[in-house]
């Protein structure tokens, strides 16, 4: 493990020393458990340069503690997310040089300073990742955001990665951005900041047209979250680019007003509900469909030139095509299935109706039974005793 030992002055600091910000918190329907120590402003006060005491890998939510400020790190596979930890921390943290996805856990590490103060800064896995389905990396992070919620913790920023070499806004990344706002909500947008990646480390013949590109994205894809507003900020892959990311993030957190949650945890913790009926379950759910809509059609389309071609590669080239892509749909459709609540709620309702049905029968039938032993009886009693029987014998 390797660390910096001195961090850049984070003038912003200061104004988290200011108590203001935890007067305002709203009151939540139903509290989470939190400690005490938890009202305590964050002791931030420092504008001189930080010095590093430690940087150490946390296991898991339980390891973090009330004095933590937790920002996270999001945004889709391959932008940059554990690159930005790396060179925030120093620390050999796993970055992916592959074409898969590479980190597929939340994961994260704190940060602690000589006076006490402790940044977490936590990894997470994009959607569209190569190895987890969408709904398990919504799962995944859910799980994290509830856990900390409910240990009466906060989120004290986040890192909203985008890539500033995408020459334009492809399925993925807008994937990434309709359900990362969907697991924040309006109210957590101003705590967000924007950043895109990859920049050169000092301006270069690329700086025009990525800053071009930067004000596009503003205008057209990040106008709603800007509004609230959030920050925009260009990483430029080095650790003091970093650390002026971080203070942007410090500044917020010191002058926010109330205390701010996300939208996905209040749905889990508070309002009790399931991954798939949240915003960005929903939301998830309707992409989905979509996508198999799309694959339906694809496979029509594939079935129609197989029937028209006659050239054997040809033929062998749209089958196996036909078989990726039917195998994708499965997949989409399974998880459409394990998604969707009314569905499994129908099935369950159904085969209690069904029980519920047969037993009525089976006591039907049995009474019935019951009725016809006792008309038969009578019958076989009355025959045995009828006159006609004794006349015969005599
Ligand atoms: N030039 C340049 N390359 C970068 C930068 N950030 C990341 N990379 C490279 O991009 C690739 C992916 O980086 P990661 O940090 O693993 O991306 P990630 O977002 O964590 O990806 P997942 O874990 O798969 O979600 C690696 O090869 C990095 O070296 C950057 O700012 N500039
Ligand atoms: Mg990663």
């Amino acid at each position: 493990m390797s660390s910096n030992k001195t961090m850049p002055p984070l003038k912003a600091i200061k104004s988290m020393s200011d108590p203001q910000w935890l007067k305002n918190l709203p009151r939540l329907s139903k509290p989470p458990r939190r400690a005490n120590t938890d009202l305590q402003p964050k002791k931030l006060s420092r504008e001189m340069g930080y010095e590093v005491l430690s940087v150490v890998e946390l296991t898991g939510v339980q390891q973090l503690t009330p004095e933590d400020i937790i920002v996270a790190v999001m945004g889709p596979t391959g932008t940059g997310k554990s690159t930005f930890i790396q060179r925030a921390t120093n620390h050999s943290w796993t970055v992916g040089h592959s074409l898969q996805s590479h980190t597929s856990t939340v994961e994260a590490l704190r940060v602690s300073f000589n006076d006490g103060i402790s940044l977490v800064l936590v990894d997470t896995p994009g959607f569209d990742d190569t190895n987890k389905s969408d709904l398990e990396t919504l799962k995944v992070i859910a799980k994290w955001f509830e856990q900390v919620y409910r240990r009466g913790l906060e989120i004290s920023g986040i890192l909203y990665l985008h890539r500033i070499t995408d020459d334009r806004m492809g399925r993925t990344p807008r994937k990434n951005l309709e359900l990362f706002k969907k697991v924040c909500g309006e109210d957590y947008f101003p705590l967000m900041v924007l950043v895109t990646t990859m920049w050169p480390e000092s301006s270069n013949e690329d700086e025009a047209v990525f800053s071009e590109r930067e004000t596009q994205l503003k205008k057209d894809c990040w106008e709603d979250i800007i509004r609230h507003p959030a920050q925009v900020q260009r990483f430029r892959g080095t650790h003091t680019s970093a650390w002026n990311i971080l203070e942007e993030v410090f500044t917020f957190a010191g002058t926010r007003q109330q205390r701010k949650i996300l939208e996905i945890q209040q749905e889990i913790v508070d309002f009790s509900k399931r991954v798939p009926d949240t915003s960005a379950g929903q939301q998830l759910h309707g992409m989905m469909e979509e996508l198999v809509g799309k694959q339906s059609d694809l496979v029509r389309r594939l079935q129609d030139q197989l029937s028209k071609t006659s050239d054997p590669d040809t033929q062998h080239a749209i089958m196996s095509g036909l078989k990726n892509l039917k195998q994708q749909r499965e997949k989409v459709r399974k998880d459409i299935r394990r998604m969707d609540p009314s569905l499994a709620e129908r099935m369950r309702r159904m085969n209690r109706l069904l029980d519920e049905r047969s037993s009525q029968l089976r006591r039907h039938t049995r009474n019935q039974l019951h009725a016809l032993r006792q008309r038969f009886g009578e019958f076989v009693r009355r025959v045995a005793q009828a006159p006609w029987r004794n006349r015969s014998a005599s």
